[in-house]
């Protein structure tokens, strides 16, 4: 799969897609039609009829687990946790991008004066949001500009007038870092905005992996070929030359509009009213004949977003786990209904006195949770993390609350909820021990049936009037 036309064409044979012939206003009837689809566990939308344009907008590209399959490539069957599996797999396999001469997100160019992002059809997704958002299911590329690393981001972006998109870069993230740098320098920082792509590069965009790591390469991994990528036209940035849209600009870290809010993943606005957030200037925009606008609801679980994250989320967070070569981890698991990232549950099998300590405290220094993640449950390996029945089970039979809690402070998301909204820098850290102490010498008896009686009962069930 090269870019979204590949998906909507596949999807399409598949019978994952639907397409919207009839008229549909951009202004809030698109989200809430894509929304309610979307807890349904409906199709792809690709609507084709937006009033007032006449290109089209895709929304609800990764809401389940079979399309999430189709666009990493792997059996439409696969679980949650069987593509997290093969996204820690391939994660070592980097294939840097590779350039072509000729590209068809070239196809049109606006630029200077001629700027106008209105000509896009940029949805409004919910009633309070601060206006049109033009980046929501995209990603943001930048470039340190002391080591060259590229990075791949989405970071929402809010239609402010026809040549400035709003950004929230929260503090830590890998554009804010670079931004600071660029500050630094007292220069602005070349960026450029993909809408409308091959969507494995918004799932990684959206997915935390380490500093330094280009996401490029990782998304060259899992398709096993490096992203074909063109030089953008007012600056150095590789963009995917199958783009559908292409917006080039820069971030003046001194330069402020009002932003926000926004209908966030939580399900609450992202805060009171508007906030002064750095904005990009856009020079040029480049895309594809009819491009494909691409959108993502996210608002409240669960939906296209928290899919997104429980995947992206919840794969780095395994990563990072194995990167740090502790034995014994089995899977993990980080669920949608926790947008994949307030909640991690990992299963390990324990191999010496201390092990699920150390998992538990590996788990929130790594990049993915030490930013955010407030609950860390580990599980033994019988019990698998996704099955939240059998870890219910676990948390109430295996944990103890006067020796396996531990309660720590780290790095909150200012999205949190659960915090008051001038007080979400510093979150609360919660580790839940759930497994059976490695080093009892006695362990609790599990019951067992007895192996000859339940041959007997089976084979005399009829017998006793049951009919299966
Ligand atoms: C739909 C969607 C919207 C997001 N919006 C933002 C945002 O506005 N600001 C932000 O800092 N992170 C946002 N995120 C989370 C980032 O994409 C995520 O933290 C990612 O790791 C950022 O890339 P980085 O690790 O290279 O900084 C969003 C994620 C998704 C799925
Ligand atoms: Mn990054």
């Amino acid at each position: 799969m090269k870019d979204m036309r590949d998906f909507i064409e596949q999807a399409e044979s598949e019978g994952m897609l639907h397409r919207i012939k009839a008229e549909v206003d951009w202004d809030l009837e698109l989200s809430h039609i894509a929304k309610i689809n979307e807890e349904k566990q409906g199709p792809a939308l690709l609507f084709e009829n937006i009033k007032g344009y006449n290109s089209p907008v895709i929304t609800s590209v990764c809401t389940t687990s079979q399309r999430l399959s189709l666009i990493m490539g792997v059996p439409r069957d696969s679980t949650l946790v069987d593509i997290m599996k093969e996204w820690v797999d391939k994660h070592d396999n980097k294939i840097p991008p590779e350039y072509v001469e000729d590209a068809p997100c070239k196809g049109n160019i606006m630029k200077g004066k001629d700027v106008d992002l209105f000509n896009f059809p940029a949805p409004k997704y919910y009633p309070l949001d601060g206006g049109r958002f033009f980046g929501t299911a995209h990603f943001v590329i930048t470039k340190d500009p002391d080591s060259g690393w590229i990075n791949l981001g989405t970071y929402r972006l809010q239609l402010l007038d026809k040549n400035h998109l709003g950004t929230m870069f929260i503090k830590g993230k890998h554009s804010d870092l670079m931004l600071k740098k660029y500050q630094a320098m007292k220069k602005p920082m070349p960026v450029c905005a993909i809408i409308g792509c091959d969507p494995l590069l918004f799932l990684v965009g959206a997915s935390r992996l380490s500093a330094f790591e280009s996401e490029y390469d990782f998304a060259g991994s899992i398709r096993g070929k490096g992203i074909e990528v063109i030089k953008a036209e007012t600056n150095d940035l590789p963009v995917p030359a199958t783009a559908e849209i292409v917006v080039e600009g820069e971030v003046d870290a001194d330069k402020f509009m009002e932003e926000g809010p926004f209908g966030e993943y939580t399900g609450y606005y992202s805060g009171v009213g508007t906030n002064p957030r750095n904005f990009i200037d856009v020079k040029c925009v480049t895309y594809r004949n009819k491009p494909i606008f691409w959108g993502t609801t996210v608002g409240r679980a669960v939906t296209d977003t928290h899919m997104t994250m429980a995947l992206t989320y919840g794969a780095t967070l395994w990563q990072q786990l194995v990167t740090m070569k502790i034995p014994g981890i089995k899977s993990v698991y980080c669920p949608p209904e926790g947008s994949g990232r307030f909640l991690a549950i990992i299963s390990i099998k324990q191999m010496y006195p201390g092990h699920a300590d150390q998992v538990l405290t590996a788990a929130i220094s790594t990049e993915m949770g030490a930013y955010g993640l407030k609950t860390v449950i580990v599980v033994d390996d019988d019990i698998d993390p996704w099955d939240i029945p059998r870890v219910l089970y676990a948390l109430s039979f295996r944990f103890q609350p006067n020796r396996s809690q531990v309660i720590k402070r780290g790095r909150s998301t200012p999205l949190d909820p659960s915090l008051p909204l001038n007080a979400r820098e510093i979150t609360g850290r919660l580790l839940l021990d759930a497994t059976i102490p490695y080093d009892w010498d006695e362990k609790p008896i599990p019951i067992e049936l007895d192996k000859t009686t339940v041959d007997r009962v089976m084979s005399r069930w009829h017998e006793f009037g049951f009919q299966d």
